[in-house]
């Protein structure tokens, strides 16, 4: 049994010297606890150094959720509120861009805006928050709406995905964030989330988003009912849309927080779990430039080490962060960026600030809330500045 292990293993690490693509069957050996999480370490580690040398990317941005309420009622969140419970909200035009404002003034690029699907809101409204946003403060990126967003305005307006998309990105979209994957095969996604956008609707939206120009970003909630061969399943569907599009930039590996949730008798995954879902994630995901060790939901300290495991990116600073926290995250609301830059240090790496789009982000020494982008920071210039 062991000698058989080595030999895959082997063969794993041949594949992985010299560039070839793994399959379904060497992602799911690898998630076997037999398997050295030093070893699969070191192995992303290869594959991360020849696409980022030693740089990890971070950036300074802030969270919008402008609503709760929401007419799903996924097993997996703490977050959503039913209409007429008192912990429901929907923001004011007033609070929103109160929001852009402080976003603004505290030099943020980025704007991450996702929330609930609420029952009386038309999607004037949604599409208000875009335009109002992006009118008053036309540097900040707005990484808005997920497939299960757009799904639910093809509903309200009775529009087709890419008239919506066409609509939104002349107010100001700017990208789209990764949530809303969950884990696409459907014996999971049926029991966590079985009313929502289903993954064929997920593929539909980014492949659309992705014909338009619009960069987007993917996920993957694990470490609730979900098995390996689920979790491969999930990778493999992504790398599959990313050969025909080349669209997505990062894959976020999320942990899931039971807190809250209808799934709280679940245990949160481990770091060891964690670390393992990352680097594995670096190798099947030949195709996708970065992945995220989003430090909210690792813990700053396993985000850190992270690093060392096949990410190159920490997610940025984060004002306002909801879904998370009501899910019993214990991490800090906030990181300066001097934190997240002598973490990054502290492992080894470059601390490099992009925006949403990988440009590397000029500060004006005088006024730390006025910069400016430089071209995309090309992987293998970033790689060849440190080598
Ligand atoms: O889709 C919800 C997940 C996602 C819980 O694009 C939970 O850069 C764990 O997608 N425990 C939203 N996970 C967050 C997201 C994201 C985060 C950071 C960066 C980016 C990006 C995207 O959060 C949801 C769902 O998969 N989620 N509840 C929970 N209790």
């Amino acid at each position: 049994m062991i000698a058989d292990w080595k030999l895959k293993l082997d063969e794993i690490v041949d594949k992985v010297d010299s560039g070839e693509r793994l399959n379904q069957d060497d992602g799911i050996f690898l998630y076997q606890p037999e398997v050295p999480l030093q070893r699969l370490g070191e192995l992303a580690t290869i594959v991360r150094r020849r696409k980022h040398g030693r740089v990890a990317y971070y950036n300074i941005n802030t969270h919008l959720n402008p609503t709760n309420v929401c007419v799903y009622r996924c097993q997996f969140c703490a977050f959503r509120s039913d209409l007429r419970d008192p912990k429901g909200y929907a923001m004011t035009d007033q609070q929103i861009l109160e929001r852009g404002r402080e976003a603004t003034e505290n030099g943020c690029t980025e704007m991450h805006i996702v929330g609930g699907l609420h029952h009386k809101m038309p999607y004037d409204w949604y599409r208000g928050i875009i335009e109002t946003l992006h009118a008053n403060y036309p540097q900040l990126h707005l990484k808005a709406w997920t497939p299960v967003e757009i799904n639910w305005f093809e509903f309200l307006t009775k529009m087709p995905t890419r008239e919506i998309l066409l609509d939104l990105q002349s107010v100001g979209l700017g990208s789209l964030p990764g949530g809303g994957a969950e884990i696409f095969h459907p014996e999971v996604r049926d029991q966590i989330c079985e009313h929502k956008a289903n993954s064929h609707k997920w593929f539909e939206v980014h492949r659309e988003a992705h014909s338009l120009g619009l960069r987007s970003n993917c996920t993957m909630l694990y470490g609730h009912i979900e098995q390996a061969y689920h979790r491969i399943d999930h990778l493999l569907r992504l790398r599959e849309l990313q050969d025909q599009t080349g669209g997505f930039q990062t894959f976020i590996p999320l942990a899931f927080h039971p807190d809250n949730t209808k799934l709280n008798y679940i245990r949160k995954p481990s770091a060891l779990m964690d670390l393992r879902t990352i680097a594995i994630s670096r190798l099947m995901l030949d195709n996708i430039a970065h992945i995220k060790a989003y430090w909210i939901m690792l813990g700053i300290e396993t985000a850190q080490v992270a690093l060392g495991y096949g990410a190159d990116d920490i997610d940025g600073t984060v004002r306002h962060e909801l879904i998370y926290h009501d899910a019993g995250a214990t991490t800090p609301e906030l990181l300066s960026v001097q934190r997240i830059r002598e973490l990054i240090e502290e492992s080894g790496h470059q601390p490099i600030e992009r925006d949403t789009l990988y440009r590397r982000v000029h500060r004006d020494p005088l006024d730390y809330s006025k910069w400016s982008v430089g071209s995309p920071v090309e992987s293998a210039v970033a790689a060849e500045a440190v080598s």
